[in-house]
């Protein structure tokens, strides 16, 4: 059975979110990030700068949330939440994971370093601006998209959503998706599918 690090609402979500959808039978195994149960060289052996997500499957250790999703949605390929490979659809599909890391995650990250995650001398308020100008810019260009259709990629709904959305839940709770009607309505759209982890996001 897939074994799955997680901790409460993290990157995480993504995977156990996606795993509910294929109907995956996995084993949650919880890291507190806290209490530093990352840090312990047996985790470390999973996840070697210790990390969640991440997964193990038969003999294979994999993290990487972007590659665990890809590889769940590839394994369990009949529940149809990846399209094929070499197709528009998959390649519109690629676009918009690596855009959901780069343009969106990344950027997210970075902010949180000059909030609260580096050491205070190294925070800096115009880097931060910075940060969330680019934010906004790729939340500008999501938002356009959703105009068209009610997906990411299309009509249909494939794990890169699974990973946009909670990015997105991200954004929202750092209060960066005001005035994004299509993209509030893609989450709440989202998060109402029966397979969202909604204990996650409880009591927050
Ligand atoms: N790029 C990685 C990022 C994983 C990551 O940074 N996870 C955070 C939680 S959201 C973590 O485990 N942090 C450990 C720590 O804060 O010590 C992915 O998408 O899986």
């Amino acid at each position: 059975m897939i074994k799955l690090f997680e901790y409460s609402k993290s990157r995480s979500v993504r995977i156990h979110w996606l795993l509910k959808e294929l109907g995956a039978e996995f084993e949650s195994v919880s890291i507190d990030l806290r209490k530093g149960e990352q840090f312990s060289p047996e985790y470390k052996k999973i996840h070697p700068l210790g990390k969640v997500p991440a997964i193990q499957d038969g003999d294979l250790t994999l993290f990487e949330s972007a590659a665990i999703c890809n590889y769940l949605c590839e394994s369990y390929f009949e529940k149809g939440l990846i399209p094929d490979p070499a197709t528009t659809e998959r390649a519109l599909y690629d676009q918009w994971l690596s855009f959901t890391l780069t343009e969106v995650d990344a950027k997210l990250w970075a902010a949180e370093g000059h909030l609260w995650r580096y050491p205070a001398e190294s925070r800096s308020p115009l880097s931060l601006a910075v940060l969330e100008k680019e934010l906004v810019e790729a939340l500008a260009v999501i938002e356009k998209e959703l105009l068209k259709k009610n997906c990411i990629v299309s009509s249909r709904f494939y794990g890169v959503d699974v990973m946009l959305t909670q990015t997105l839940l991200w954004a929202k709770a750092r209060g960066h998706c005001e005035g994004f009607t299509n993209i509030n309505s893609y989450i709440e759209r989202n998060v109402n599918r029966p397979a969202f982890p909604k204990e996650f996001y409880e009591n927050q």
